[in-house]
């Protein structure tokens, strides 16, 4: 498996830092993904090689321009069939699912966007998807293309250290994570469960499911609602909720 990446961008250094380092930078160096960044300035025409204009209709700010946007993903396009993902904070909520459906194409083009966004014509024709990474304002689309990139590298079979990792990451079962600790034993005044030093497997693995099942209901209760849970899954929430208000009552 691998992906190519076309990335459409004012800012090409910045994406590229994305492949610089960490579990991306080793998909490059295994040849799973390729990163190609095409900078629309280079498909501008006029002398001062304008890629914005003020917005019809007045109002502050600026808007990309059609033409050479346009002339960039059809450069784009003698190269990659691939569907034209536009990042921006009117698209659909991504989600690790969506990005696994993703997967399943093995190029895409990520298109983003300055200023106070694109010529809505851009999205008429050329635009596949919309696609937002949450509801805060970014100054631009790199940094949500960064993110599909480094989503999209550590699905990639081969490239995570531990070959299972990718399957035990949260939200790949629906659930967050379990803690985690390392040596050494005591940090401060803080030790570590007892049964995680007990080498009892079976209890190890029934501990972490009870801690993601209760970490996740007092902190995401909205990805527990979307589970179907197991009568010993749910005994091992009410223990823990049992547990956790003990602790409250505590001191
Ligand atoms: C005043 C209206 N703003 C829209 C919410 C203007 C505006 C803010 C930020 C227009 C563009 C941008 C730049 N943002 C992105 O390009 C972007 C983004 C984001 O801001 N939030 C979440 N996901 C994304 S994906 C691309």
């Amino acid at each position: 498996m691998s992906f190519r990446f076309d990335v459409i961008t004012l800012f090409p250094e910045l994406v590229d830092s994305v492949v610089k380092s960490g579990i991306p930078r080793r998909a490059v160096e295994q040849n799973a993904i390729e990163l190609h960044c095409w900078n629309p300035r280079d498909y501008t025409t006029d002398k001062h090689r304008t890629v914005d204009g003020r917005p019809y209709g007045g109002g502050p700010g600026m808007v990309m321009k059609a033409d050479c946007l346009l002339d960039t993903v059809k450069a784009v396009k003698q190269h990659s069939t691939a569907k034209v993902i536009y990042l921006s904070p009117q698209g659909k909520p991504l989600t690790q699912s969506a990005v696994q459906r993703f997967a399943q194409q093995e190029n895409l083009i990520l298109l983003c966007g300055r200023y106070e966004g694109i010529d809505e014509r851009v999205i008429d024709i050329a635009v596949d998807e919309e696609w937002s990474i949450g509801d805060y304002v970014l100054s631009g689309g790199e940094l949500a293309a960064m993110i599909v990139i480094d989503v999209l590298s550590r699905l990639l079979p081969n490239v995570l250290g531990h070959e299972d990792s990718a399957e035990q990451d949260s939200f790949t079962d629906g659930l967050l994570d379990c803690p985690h600790y390392t040596r050494p034993e005591r940090v401060e005044n803080l030790g570590i469960p007892d049964v995680l030093k007990s080498g009892n497997h079976a209890e190890i693995a029934k501990w972490r499911r009870q801690q993601a099942l209760g970490r996740t209901k007092q902190r995401r209760p909205d990805l527990l609602q979307k589970l179907e849970l197991s009568e010993e899954d749910k005994k091992l929430l009410s223990d823990y909720l049992k547990s956790s208000s003990n602790e409250e009552r505590e001191d």
